[in-house]
């Protein structure tokens, strides 16, 4: 640490209580820092070390929620929470961003920010909805003046601009307010609204919550204005707690393109996504939408709840996916929060990225949905490196030379071979996935596995981040059960004790099983290496992990990237192949 970074330090110090407190029944997660709100960072002295190269991030402060991503005129939009004051949440406006290509983006005035009553006190998640005949349509939670949650609408002021620079908070908002018995303190994030051709009416769902119950409210409108509540919710789930950024949308059986959120026809299924608060995790289930009782059912062959299917079995929250109709693709944008402290997010000026979009589609097992990084990301891709047929051996570990793993895409195909030594799954672990990861993890020697890639490392792993597959047998069908897991406890040799002015580092590992039998005995990984995460597609996206690590020697030029097994079974890179990665020309430049 630098001397004036020191002093800094010592100053922020003084100037804060670190202990954070909660206001007005306002969730765990709105953690008011009130010092540290609006203490700002100056662009000369924000810290590059762990920003990002090719994710989205503004040039400064806090980030959270995507909001209202859509495609208007060809041009993306996406919006976020965003504290243009300080790198602690608070002073949320939506920032606004625009792209031709969803690599390159442009910072405009943030679209909505606090100024009427009905918003006065927070301009908070929301969704954004193409109305043939009227435009584009925004839906979004404000903040009163007495901390009740209300949800408003906001509209572009000149349609014609593809920008969509400016939006209108009419003053006939709110359109919906906890009047009906709802928790005003817990109500909040309206999707994007679909059309029933049917009946006429528009629908959209409001995330809350009654006692522990997790709900999903559904509202009505013939002209999206004047909206009613349904008369039950289109789903809850007991014991959940609060439903934050609830999604839902339809997926198409057995074609690979994605669906407008109004599409209602054969061969679909629908989707639920909810953000649990409780656990700060997403989970959905996939379901039938009954479009005459407005209920939604899920299909019960998961859970449903957080021993659920994830989107991200990591760092992940607040998604939100939209219609690409240039593409006919739908799109997830996920956030990813830091695992360092509030002092050390203000002393670096900034705190959050936007992992890299994913297109969603059903997978053809019909059981769960597949994720893959949009195909834009691919022209960021430079020099390429490869590995072919490389067997390893038990306790090898071979390094992907001539790059610059810092920055990389890296994409290998495993060949496990026989499965004879595959450890006996222990079925107690049947929705324990993490649990499993931590008593086995990738330096504990198993039968087939853990192997994998150990990403942004020193030669001598002192700081290591693996990403592996560890693979089972079910003792009674034979069938394999595979076990997928990203590992920040080694990532850093910072922050293994808490000081006065650092908080122990949070390094968690995160797990996810894998749903694939195997058969041929191939099993794919693809990780989006950038500086401080970490972002593993397994099997083509069955199973994706977010990390976020904080190297301080693997850092820049200094960090490797390896394959690896820890197995008795030698497995077989069948292929490798690994790109640097560019920098986007443009990334939010002048953000205010
Ligand atoms: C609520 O808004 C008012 C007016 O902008 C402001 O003075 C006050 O500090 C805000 N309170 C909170 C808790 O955000
Ligand atoms: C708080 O504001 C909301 C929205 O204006 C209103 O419906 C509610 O009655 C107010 N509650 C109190 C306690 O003043
Ligand atoms: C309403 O939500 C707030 C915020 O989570 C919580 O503190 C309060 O207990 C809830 N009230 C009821 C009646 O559930
Ligand atoms: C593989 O196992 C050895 C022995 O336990 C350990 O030293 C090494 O760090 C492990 N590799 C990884 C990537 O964990
Ligand atoms: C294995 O790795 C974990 C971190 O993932 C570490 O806590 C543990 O000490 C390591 N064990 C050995 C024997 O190296
Ligand atoms: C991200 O930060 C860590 C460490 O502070 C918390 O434990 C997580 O709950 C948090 N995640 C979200 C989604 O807020």
């Amino acid at each position: 640490m630098s001397a004036s970074k020191i002093v800094s330090l010592l100053l922020l110090l003084v100037l804060i209580n670190i202990s954070s407190n909660d206001i007005n029944g306002v969730n765990a997660f709105h953690k008011v820092i009130k010092k540290m709100q609006s203490k700002s960072t100056s662009l000369e002295v924000v810290s590059h070390l762990h920003r990002t190269g090719f994710h989205f991030q503004p040039p400064r402060h806090w980030i959270n929620d995507p909001n209202g991503p859509m495609v208007y005129k060809g041009i993306y939009h996406l919006f976020y929470q965003y504290n243009p004051k300080g790198a602690v949440w608070g002073n949320i406006v939506w920032a606004h961003s625009v792209s031709k290509d969803l690599i390159n983006w442009e910072a405009l005035e943030p679209a909505i920010y606090p100024s009427k009553w009905f918003d006065i006190n927070g301009t908070w998640s929301g969704s954004a909805t193409n109305v043939p005949g009227k435009g584009p349509v925004i839906l979004y939670t404000g903040i009163t003046e007495n901390h009740t949650q209300i949800q408003n609408y906001a509209i572009p002021q000149d349609l014609s601009d593809p920008y969509l620079k400016k939006w209108i908070k009419p003053d006939d908002n709110p359109i919906v307010r906890p009047d009906h018995g709802e928790n005003g303190s817990a109500f909040r994030d309206p999707t994007t609204a679909w059309f029933n051709k049917k009946d006429g009416h528009w629908r959209m769902l409001v995330g809350s919550k009654n006692k522990r119950r997790g709900i999903a409210y559904m509202y009505k409108s013939r002209d999206f204005k004047k909206w009613v509540k349904t008369k039950r919710p289109v789903h809850t789930r007991k014991a959940t707690g609060m439903w934050e950024c609830p999604d839902f949308f339809p997926v198409s059986i057995g074609k690979k393109t994605g669906l407008d959120t109004s599409y209602d026809g054969p061969n679909t299924k629908h989707v639920l996504k909810v953000s649990l608060d409780l656990t700060r995790y997403e989970y959905y289930t996939l379901g039938t939408y009954d479009t005459k009782k407005d209920r939604y059912k899920p299909d019960g062959t998961t859970p449903d709840g957080w021993d659920g299917l994830r989107l991200d079995y990591g760092n992940f929250y607040a998604s939100k996916t939209f219609f690409d109709d240039t593409k006919n693709r739908r799109i997830l944008w996920g956030w990813a929060n830091e695992s360092d402290s509030a002092v050390e997010d203000t002393l670096k000026g900034w705190a959050g990225v936007q992992l890299i979009p994913r297109t969603v589609l059903l997978d053809s097992s019909g059981k769960q949905l597949v994720f893959w990084p949009i195909e834009e990301i691919e022209s960021l891709r430079g020099k390429n490196v490869q590995m072919n047929n490389q067997k390893i051996e038990m306790g090898q570990r071979f390094e992907v030379q001539g790059i610059t793993p810092a920055q990389v895409d890296v994409d290998v195909t495993f060949n496990v071979g026989s499965l004879d030594k595959a450890e006996t799954f222990d079925a107690s672990f049947a929705t324990k996935p993490l649990d499993l990861c931590n008593l086995k993890g990738s330096n504990v020697t198993g039968g087939v596995g853990p192997f994998g890639l150990i990403t942004l490392a020193t030669s001598d792993l002192q700081e290591y981040t693996p990403v592996f597959f560890r693979v089972f047998k079910d003792g009674t069908t034979n069938k394999p059960k595979v076990l997928m897991c990203s590992d920040a406890k080694p990532s850093t040799l910072k922050g293994d004790t808490g000081t006065d002015s650092t908080e122990k580092m949070y390094k968690p590992s995160f797990a996810g099983f894998v749903d694939v039998d195997l058969a041929d005995g191939k099993i794919s990984l693809r990780s989006l290496i950038d500086h401080s995460v970490v972002e593993s597609f397994g099997a083509k996206g069955k199973t994706v992990i977010t990390s976020r690590v904080y190297p301080t020697k693997a850092v820049g030029d200094n960090a490797h990237l390896f394959v690896f097994n820890n197995g008795s079974q030698p497995v077989t890179v069948e292929s490798l192949n690994a790109w640097n990665m560019q920098k986007p020309e443009k990334m939010n430049q002048g953000a205010k």
